[in-house]
């Protein structure tokens, strides 16, 4: 049945003559539905792909998306941290109108509302089957969730038909699986318990145990042992459920894949959120000492090995050309974020930033500038394209494709340049880090002046806090290293009077 209406749909693709007919509002491929994955890194930085520049580090897999596809040189998470990024790519609704959307505790609540538009949920409705593999972190449950029971709301009431998640970050506990709503592989007798303020008596943690720790931490994660990991946040019991980290990555390739398997004969919509390579790092021990890098290194091969073999299993599915894929990250990367894992010491000449100035949690550009791609088999000329893309786009681009709208959101229809038809992007893009925003306009980069250090040492990184306006010509300064504030006072004041207007202020 399925594969009829491949067929029937290539037949109408086919007899467009103009290729710039194939998709895009009046085309007849509007009936079409590909399968739409979003495959989401965490932490990746936008020099950290060797399609984008790294020449210490090869990511053939993900170079073939970016060299088979569009490759975004303007592509941006709306936010230097993950819940806020992760927020807006699946709401469409910038982060910052939401005051909780800020970097979540593991036993955080629920940060979408179940009426909220998403666009797991947009899919659903219009016939889409929907999951999620990987890392979710926009909290669970309603204030205090019970880990014993099902856990809801969660990714399951807000338009995931199918989730199987880890609850907040690789760092956090619970360190557990959670599949529709149940905690994977839970012992009754054994429950589990989680709290964020006080340890439960008795148990090791980092500082009461330090010898039982196989990996040290530098700052913070200092709470709970699971794995021979100090993590943030303390939890007792669920050994059973517990993960094992080195397996991780394999065991969410293997719940991907399953996916397309299963589903293949429905349009779908994966969302296949990977947590490489946020800390604590922990390749499997083939990839160990891989990359010359340490784990950091190793880990992003790791995880561009687990998108190749993806990408096998769709196209021995048969699904390939049927399916659109977007790759990005959740925010820029950082080297130490609070674990001695050698990820400065063998740096080598490798810059994550890829010619960037900031990382993660910073408001200059490589907090929030991503590796940003779309690929689909058959579909999308190859090309590279400088368009402001955004990952809140997605919502309104993706309804627009399978011919309907979402207007409700910040979400702006830009179908026509994630699919190559068109070079514009958005005209303009509030980007957020740690609550702070600033303004992306054309080659323009306005950023307010904001109480605070530049400089957070424990992570290395400058966040963009100074008590000046900054302006920058992105094109001719991609480092971010001349500030105009000063000499071009029209700039200044257009894009300050565009940037309170659109923050409403
Ligand atoms: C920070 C953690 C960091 C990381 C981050 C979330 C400390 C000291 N640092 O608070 O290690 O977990 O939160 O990263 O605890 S994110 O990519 O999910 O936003
Ligand atoms: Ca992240």
């Amino acid at each position: 049945m399925r594969k009829s209406i491949v067929i029937f749909v290539s037949l109408i693709l086919l007899s467009c003559n103009s290729s710039d007919k194939k998709v895009g509002k009046e085309s007849p491929a509007n009936s079409i539905k590909p399968n739409i994955v979003v495959i989401y890194l965490d932490d990746l930085g936008y020099g950290d792909l060797s399609a984008y520049g790294a020449t210490e580090l090869q990511t053939p897999n993900i170079d073939n998306l970016a060299n088979g596809g569009i490759k975004f040189t303007n592509g941006y998470a709306s936010s230097a941290t993950c819940t806020p990024s992760r927020y807006a790519l699946l709401t469409g609704v910038y982060p910052w109108r939401n005051k909780k959307a800020k970097i979540l505790p593991g036993t955080a609540p629920l940060l979408i509302s179940t009426e909220q538009q998403t666009l797991p949920k947009f899919l659903k409705n219009h016939g889409y089957k929907t999951g999620i593999v990987g890392k979710w972190h926009l909290g669970l449950g309603t204030g205090i969730v019970n880990w014993n029971e099902r856990v809801s709301p969660g990714p399951n009431e807000v338009g995931f038909e199918e989730s199987y998640i880890l609850a907040a970050t690789q760092d956090r506990v619970p360190t557990v699986y959670i599949e529709n709503g149940y905690v994977v592989g839970l012992d009754k007798n054994d429950p589990i318990q989680v709290n964020y303020k006080e340890n439960f008596e008795g148990e090791p943690t980092a500082i009461t145990h330090p010898e039982m720790l196989t990996m040290k931490w530098h700052h913070g994660h200092n709470n709970s042992i699971v794995n021979g990991i100090p993590r943030i946040g303390y939890m007792k019991g669920g050994a059973s459920a517990k993960w094992s980290d080195e397996d991780m990555a394999d065991h969410f390739l293997e719940k991907a894949q399953h996916y397309v398997k299963s589903h293949k004969e429905k349009a779908f919509f994966l969302y296949y959120a990977m947590q490489q390579p946020h800390v604590p790092r922990t390749p499997h021990p083939r990839f160990l000492g891989k990359s010359g890098m340490g784990p950091r290194g190793d880990v992003i091969l790791e995880a561009d090995w687990c998108i190749g073999e993806f990408m096998k299993t769709l196209e021995e599915e048969g699904v390939l050309e049927n399916t659109l894929i977007i790759f990005s990250s959740d925010n820029g990367p950082v080297l130490n974020d609070g674990y001695y894992d050698d990820a400065v010491e063998k740096l080598g000449n490798h810059d994550p930033k890829g010619g960037l100035r900031g990382g993660k949690y910073s408001i200059f550009e490589a907090g929030t500038r991503v590796p940003f791609i779309t690929y689909w088999k058959g579909q999308i000329k190859p090309q590279v394209s400088d368009a402001i893309v955004c990952q809140m786009d997605l919502l309104a681009s993706l309804s627009s494709l399978i011919g309907s709208e979402d207007t409700t959101t910040d979400s702006k229809n830009i179908l026509n340049t994630l699919i190559g038809k068109s070079q514009k992007g958005r005209d303009h893009l509030i980007i957020e880090a740690t609550g702070k925003t600033a303004l992306r306009s054309g080659d323009w980069l306005y950023i307010p002046a904001y109480d605070g250090k530049n400089f957070r040492e424990e992570v290395g990184i400058e966040v963009g806090n100074f008590p000046f306006e900054q302006l920058y010509n992105l094109k001719e300064d991609k480092g971010q290293t001349n500030n105009l504030a000063n000499s071009n006072l029209e700039k200044l004041a257009k894009m300050k009077a565009l940037f309170l207007d659109l923050r409403g202020e």
